[in-house]
């Protein structure tokens, strides 16, 4: 389907390492393999401060994109403890896009910078949050999921390179495991409810599952970043290996549900061990993650509206001769 192709132009920063002073790099590499932290202080080369900024920048605006599908349902949340652990849920995601935005910042990009790369269109953030969240299945699967997914690669991660980002992952981890069994909880209601709610999340399954497959980024084969950025550790594991990890620990409960899913090729072989499965639609992705997708605009949009509306805010916090302010009454 894509003969070989990129989704994007293959990674040519290697190159650029090779300018780095030889001394310093190998002794930056003997501390990586060592298991040791690299700290914003100490001496780094530029493609790894450049690929690091990247990285945790796009995770960043994730998060904060990430809260919007959900948080649409928390008026519409059934039930009252529905929505409080709605609520927490969306407050953590826009709380870590804190924390990973101060651990880019460290890095030497300020944070204005990067929100305005990310509601100009400059940035890129997860593909899967560019779908709509129709019904209360859907956001349900997100919860479950899509965090899922999410703490296999950040658990991975978190025992990475550079010190901010793994301290800011683990944190972030811990807190997704909530909301994993926040969502699982959501799940299991439905799909042992009503024949309604379980056509509901039967139908949401179906919707989410190609955003999903694509969620771990393309095959080991066409991934741009990931020769780089395993070999300095900060990505513990590649693309392929996130997603066979997801499977295997999730499809074997999703099918425990009686619930199915929407590929009919997916199975373990017992060979290999691997999940095989129909190769996603690797040029949807492209076309979602490069501003296309079905709600690209929309998520856009909500983001430049917050960052006007709440300007005045963050221009009082800036002067510092206003810390005294008087009342109007
Ligand atoms: N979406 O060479 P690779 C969450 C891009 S947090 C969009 O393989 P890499 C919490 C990639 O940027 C979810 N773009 O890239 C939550 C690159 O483009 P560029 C976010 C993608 O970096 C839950 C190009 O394709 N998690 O869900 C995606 O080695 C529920 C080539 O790809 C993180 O950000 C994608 N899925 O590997 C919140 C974790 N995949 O930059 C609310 C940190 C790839 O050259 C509710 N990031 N691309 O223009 C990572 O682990 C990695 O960056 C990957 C991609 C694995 C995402």
């Amino acid at each position: 389907m894509y003969g070989g192709g990129g989704i994007v132009e293959k990674f040519e920063g290697l190159k650029e390492v090779s300018a780095e002073d030889p001394i310093k790099l190998a002794e930056f590499e003997a501390r990586i393999d060592r298991g040791e932290k690299i700290e914003p202080s100490d001496w780094m080369p530029e493609l790894y401060r450049k690929q690091l900024i990247r990285m945790i920048e796009q995770h960043a605006h994730s998060e904060i994109i990430g809260a919007l599908p959900e948080g649409t349902w928390i008026t519409r949340a059934p039930g009252f403890k529905r929505k409080m652990a709605l609520m927490a849920k969306v407050q953590d995601e826009v709380g870590h896009a804190q924390l990973l935005y101060s651990a880019a910042e460290t890095l030497g990009k300020p944070r204005e910078q990067m929100i305005e790369d990310l509601i100009t269109g400059k940035s890129k953030y997860s593909n899967i949050f560019n779908y709509p969240a129709f019904t209360w299945a859907d956001c349900t699967v997100i919860s479950w999921l899509v965090d899922a997914g999410a703490i296999v690669n950040q658990l991975a991660n978190s025992r990475g390179s550079f010190g901010p980002y793994c301290r800011a992952l683990e944190r972030i981890c811990a807190e997704e495991s909530f909301h994993l069994k926040y969502g699982h909880d959501s799940v299991v209601h439905l799909a042992t409810g009503t024949p309604i709610q379980r056509e509901m999340i039967q139908a949401a399954l179906n919707r989410w599952w190609p955003p999903i497959m694509h969620f771990f980024g393309p095959p080991d084969k066409m991934s741009a970043h990931t020769e780089v950025l395993m070999r300095w550790k900060v990505k513990m594991s590649s693309n392929d290996d996130c997603r066979q990890q997801f499977l295997d620990m999730y499809v074997p409960k999703i099918w425990e549900l009686g619930l199915s899913l929407p590929d009919p090729n997916l199975r373990k072989d017992s060979e290999s061990g691997l999940w095989l499965f129909t190769e996603p639609d690797w040029e949807e992705f492209k076309r979602v993650i490069n501003g296309d997708g079905p709600c690209n605009a929309e998520r856009l949009s909500v983001r430049r509206t917050v960052e006007s509306r709440g300007k005045w805010v963050k221009d009082a916090l800036k002067r510092a001769e206003a810390k005294y302010v008087r009342p109007y009454a």
